[in-house]
């Protein structure tokens, strides 16, 4: 499953899951390998690559003809893409969607390959060795779509609320693959219903943007965490003969968040977060989880009570996002980059590939309502002047692509950190009870403090991880670390403390599951995961499972 709705009606779209896919490899050690697998998937998951980490090669089939499309969700982590032997398309980032329109190919059976290549190196600044896995393989759908002359690539909705009344700006652009001119109709249709229309004209391969402003909704109901209602928006070009060329739908919901003082107000509620921080991550599937996969691991969080997910730490498959946006769950979504000294923030690769990351996270996450916050390069170098002019640039990336959602940063670097000024909410990760025994409150004032003289006065300010590990099946009386019971107590104290904290808007629990790490961590991390889930990897629940539900649900 790709989405969880139908993106085009008129464009044709198949995803490139049936049928397996030839996959060959040459590991470390000189051995071949070729088999026939699935895709999505990680080779994480089959015997013979079980900890391969290099370049993977994998081909099959298709029959296309005229103008197409190929849209790859997710190649962990480098792809190089050949049609016909011929490269068409290169692309960074595990967690970012790319596409490439190849037009006029002739009727028949053409053969793609896809190079996925996940190895560390210079050339990669943000897959680094770290506290999670980067897996190799196409790890998220594949979809060919068929193009007549026009192809609608982008539509952004903005929702705004004037005078009790519901409006929305659209933006859409469009592209001509032809070298001859085309005029016809643009159409919106709001939930089925016409909404806006014009005539378009457009030269030869000519791309344009057309800003609708000001689109009213006069019984729009609101999309809030409790009544998610989600609108379906689709923007049709048809040529002067009424024929429709093609079509992109979207769902968006009506919302605002903006920030009052130490408020974060959603639909002008101050918000509460109450939530997990989640890597893409199972035992079975590597980071290709599948759909049902997904929702279960939603449907556990709404369980013990949460209201939102932190996407820690890079951009989500959308299908997950579709899910949240379903659930009435919220969203802080992040670009890619975890714990980065100044060092690895010198490469020269770092700044385009985490500037082309939180493009591709924008461009393609824009419309879903469940994200309400952008946050950008965790525990990074936030306490140097270097980093400190890449969180400024990155920032000012985000305004310029989006003014509707507030951003931040999570930051560890206490009374260190020199950013605290740039983001809208400010943001600390915090670990009393695991990494260090200050009494939580005593700690708490002085971070809070320190943030406040420091550049974060008067603004939201979040918890953005607290947790503590706890191995699946440990289990003793005497409440060693690493024991269930542990864990279950330190969250106890933990959650008790900071969702009453004055000026605190809420906690994010460091973390949903358990995850693989890269193995260079293995002598801080039992069994090389990261133990701190209050389910394990397989979502089995732990002790401190009904401790959250039962702190989580009481607020
Ligand atoms: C950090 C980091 C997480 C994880 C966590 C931990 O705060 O942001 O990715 O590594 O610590 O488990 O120590």
């Amino acid at each position: 499953m790709v989405r969880t709705f139908q993106t085009h009606k008129i464009r044709n779209t198949v995803e490139l899951s049936a049928g397996l896919w030839d996959f060959s490899a040459c590991l470390q050690d000189g051995k071949k390998v070729s088999m026939k697998v699935a895709v999505p998937s990680c080779w994480e998951n089959y015997p013979d690559t079980l900890t391969f980490r290099g370049k993977g090669c994998y081909e099959r089939d298709f029959y296309a003809e005229g103008n197409i499309r190929l849209e790859f969700k997710g190649v962990s982590h480098t792809a190089t893409v050949l049609l016909d032997g011929k490269q068409i398309a290169s692309h960074y980032n595990a967690y970012t969607p790319f596409s490439v329109i190849v037009k006029d190919l002739e009727a028949g059976v053409h053969h793609l390959t896809v190079y996925a290549d996940n190895s560390f190196g210079p050339e990669s600044a943000l897959h680094v060795p770290n506290d999670y896995q980067s897996y190799g393989g196409i790890t998220r759908p594949v979809v060919l779509e068929e193009l007549k002359q026009i192809c609608i690539s982008v539509m952004h909705v903005t929702p705004y609320q004037k005078e009790g009344m519901w409006y929305a700006d659209v933006k859409v652009t469009a592209e001509n693959l032809s070298d001859s001119a085309f005029s016809g109709e643009l159409e919106l249709k709001l939930a089925g219903n016409v909404w806006h229309k014009q005539c378009v004209e457009f030269e030869g391969n000519q791309k344009q943007q057309f800003c609708i402003n000001g689109l009213c909704c006069p019984d729009a109901k609101p999309w809030n965490p409790e009544t998610p209602k989600l609108y379906e928006i689709s923007a049709n070009i048809k040529d002067s003969n009424e024929i429709p060329v093609d079509d992109l739908i979207d769902r968006f919901g009506f919302r605002e968040v903006r920030i009052d003082g130490k408020k974060i107000l959603f639909n002008e509620k101050p918000l509460l977060i109450k939530g997990f921080c989640r890597h893409e991550d199972h035992p079975m599937f590597g980071c290709a989880i599948p759909a049902a996969a997904m929702q279960q691991d939603l449907m556990l969080m709404k369980d013990m009570g949460a209201n939102s997910v932190r996407t820690s730490h890079y951009p989500n498959d959308e299908l997950f996002l579709d899910f949240c946006d379903e659930l009435g769950i919220l969203v802080w979504e992040e670009n890619h980059g975890r714990g980065l000294s100044e060092e690895i923030m010198r490469n020269p690769n770092f700044e385009p590939q985490a500037e082309a990351c939180i493009r591709e996270m924008i461009e393609a996450h824009y419309n879903h309502p469940s994200i309400y916050i952008w946050g950008i390069l965790n525990e990074c170098a936030s306490d140097t002047e270097y980093g400190r002019a890449c969180y400024q640039a990155q920032f000012n990336l985000i305004k310029e692509l989006d003014q509707s959602r507030p951003h931040s940063f999570a930051s560890c670097r206490d009374e260190y950190d020199i950013c605290y000024d740039l983001p809208d909410v400010a943001a600390h990760n915090i670990y009393p009870f695991w990494y260090h025994d200050t009494p939580i409150i005593e700690y708490m004032d002085r971070l809070y403090q320190c943030i406040q003289t420091k550049g974060g006065e008067g603004k939201p300010f979040l918890i953005t991880e607290v947790g503590a590990g706890g191995i699946y099946g440990y289990r003793t009386p005497s409440k060693v670390k690493w024991s269930e019971e542990y864990q279950a107590y330190a969250l106890e104290q933990q959650l008790t403390t900071l969702l009453d904290y004055e000026g605190c808007s809420g906690v994010y629990i460091w973390q949903f599951c358990d995850c693989r790490v890269c193995d260079s961590w293995f002598n801080v991390r039992p069994r090389t995961m990261n133990n701190k889930g209050i389910v394990d990897e397989y979502r089995r629940p732990k002790l401190a499972y009904e401790v959250v539900k039962r702190i989580f649900n009481a607020k």
